[in-house]
């Protein structure tokens, strides 16, 4: 049996993604893999996607509230990668041929104005740097069998990114109380969650903060013009074929989603 490495987890979890292979939990045959050899697979999988031609656009933070941590039963925000392979336009079907098994998340997005380098970011100082906010919905989908996994897990999965879109509307940060920005999730017309972005660590530039001081811890910083994907406000729900998901926002507007 090959060893397990950071190289070897790589691909495989990337030729998961790209030819549609859930898998098991990578901890189940390496369960020496932990947090920082996890970040390090995540940061050799953003290498591949690099070199192959895509482009960084920022960050996301997972399990930023008590929804999605109680969901996943892990209790510790992660950050991940984005690229621009993982945009998603506006108005067009969710490409489910694309993913494993698509789930769709509000969440509160923010455009830097500036680099924020942790450690020591507050959340005040945080949104200072915030150029724009926008709604977003992020779509995930976990190489791992019906979302099970630990945390050195989906760490090393880079936190199921998959796909995201932004919404209609850029607001200033400014004059916007976003720990009050409500969203109401539906699908097919059906209300099925809400939530205030007060659900994502007390107000969204927490979550900012402790993306900037988490990578800080790393050697790393937001840089500006970079994307930052706050979590999931709600929990997730499925993206089915010939259903629609919708989020509607207080002030940053609506997304839909169709199935495809
Ligand atoms: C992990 C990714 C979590 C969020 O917003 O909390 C995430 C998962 O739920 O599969 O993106
Ligand atoms: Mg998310």
């Amino acid at each position: 049996m090959t060893a397990w490495t950071v190289d070897r987890a790589a691909a495989e979890l990337l030729s998961c993604e790209d030819t549609r292979r859930e898998r098991g939990p990578i901890t189940e045959e390496w369960p020496d893999l932990d947090l920082e050899s996890a970040y390090a697979v995540q940061d050799e999988v953003l290498r591949r996607r690099l070199e192959r031609g895509e482009r960084l656009v920022g960050v996301k933070l997972g399990l930023t509230s008590r929804a999605k941590q109680a969901r996943m039963g892990i209790a510790s925000p992660l950050t991940a990668w984005l690229t621009d392979a993982m945009v998603l336009p506006a108005g067009v079907p969710v490409p489910r041929e694309r993913f494993i098994h698509p789930r769709a998340e509000p969440e509160i997005v923010f455009v830097l104005g500036r680099e924020l380098r942790g450690p020591g970011v507050t959340a005040a100082v945080a949104l200072r740097a915030v150029d724009a906010v926008y709604a977003g919905m992020e779509i995930i989908d976990s190489r791992y069998r019906d979302f099970r996994f630990t945390l050195p897990d989906v760490v090393a999965d880079n936190a199921s990114s998959a796909a995201f879109v932004t919404g209609p509307v850029l607001r200033s940060p400014y004059g916007l109380d976003l720990s009050l920005e409500a969203c109401r999730l539906e699908v097919d017309g059906q209300v099925v969650d809400s939530a205030a972005g007060a659900a994502v660590q007390g107000h969204p530039a927490e979550a900012l903060a402790l993306a900037a001081n988490s990578l800080g811890a790393r050697g790393l910083a937001l840089q500006p013009d970079w994307l930052v994907l706050t979590g999931g406000m709600t929990d997730a729900v499925a993206v089915e074929p010939g259903h629609s998901v919708a989020a509607h926002f207080t002030s940053l507007g609506s997304i839909t989603l169709a199935g495809g």
